[in-house]
């Protein structure tokens, strides 16, 4: 029984690892159990109201935007390190990088009047080379259902990677039309926007993004969790936000693991410690051995 299950979730992954990788998109029904997505979005609800409209034509002044979602509710874990999507994500990032880590989480509300965005891709927010690698993948959460009146996310297949680099998409968008406890995922490489809300209600949903571990992330991932907060989260979750180093040696803390900040005791003197890839460990070694054989 506990194989099957493990085959079946493997056989999952290959099948929207597949998708992604095709089209630029996946849409994955049923990740989630509504009533999950309810409850998030039942506890996120002072924080939509509370939230002022965002300016700027991009952010769009119908739209509001909050982050921090791991901070205000506990629950955000479950989508963040849900085992599928963010397996889909490690499975994309790995070729450029040791580990990912979380580029943001961002509640959205799209009210009636909202144009359609800019159609972009967020790997633009990185002047890194086009059409070589990728940089980041994104999941949307919809909390309510995505429409085409409503402003569902417009996703462009097939513009991603090397098409990046084409002065016109190679089509017109689809509609990513869904339903609270579905997930949409897309790749920094391909083009998308949100849609204009013609109706009379709110689109509310959210979006994890995932990076490569040595990318500045879009949102500052240490304040928005300071070790107070990232204290009372899973080891595993701490590093995901920035806990961890990547090797060789970045996001230190006085040249140590950044994770000893969560510890009961913080040491009052660090000392620096090698956090080296296997292939600069092995360099090193064979360096320092042939000066101590001289
Ligand atoms: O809200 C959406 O559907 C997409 C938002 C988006 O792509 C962005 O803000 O970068
Ligand atoms: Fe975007």
């Amino acid at each position: 029984m506990r194989s099957e299950t493990l085959q079946a979730a493997k056989d999952r992954l290959a099948e929207c690892g597949a998708r992604l990788a095709r089209d630029g998109y996946c849409i994955v029904e049923d990740a989630v159990p509504a009533a999950l997505v309810r409850q998030l979005d039942e506890q996120l609800a002072p924080a939509f109201e509370a939230t002022p409209f965002c300016e700027g034509g991009f952010y769009g002044s119908r739209t509001k935007r909050f982050g921090r979602l791991l901070a205000r509710c506990p629950l955000a874990d479950a989508f963040v390190r849900h085992p599928l999507l963010l397996g889909l994500a490690e499975e994309v990032l790995a070729p450029w990088c040791d580990t990912v880590q979380l580029n943001l989480t961002q509640a959205i509300a799209l009210h009636p009047g909202a144009l359609p965005q800019l159609p972009h891709r967020d790997q633009d927010m990185w002047r890194g080379a086009i059409g070589d690698c990728e940089y980041l993948v994104n999941v949307m959460w919809p909390f309510t259902d995505y429409r085409t009146d409503n402003g569902a996310t417009l996703v462009w297949p097939g513009s991603h990677g090397a098409a990046a680099l084409a002065a016109e998409p190679p089509g017109g968008p689809i509609v990513a039309r869904m339903r609270p406890g579905s997930a949409l995922l897309f790749l920094g490489s391909t083009l998308h926007g949100a849609g204009g809300n013609a109706s009379g209600d709110i689109r509310r949903g959210m979006i994890v993004s995932y990076c490569l571990g040595w990318l500045k992330p879009y949102e500052n991932q240490w304040l928005a969790y300071p070790p107070d907060v990232a204290r009372r989260f899973d080891p595993d979750l701490a590093a995901l936000v920035g806990y961890c180093q990547h090797r060789p040696n970045l996001g230190n803390f006085e040249g140590q693991c950044p994770s000893i900040l969560l510890g009961a005791e913080i040491p009052e003197w660090i000392g620096a410690i090698d956090a080296l890839r296997p292939d600069q460990q092995d360099l090193v070694e064979a360096y320092v051995a042939e000066q101590r054989r001289e």
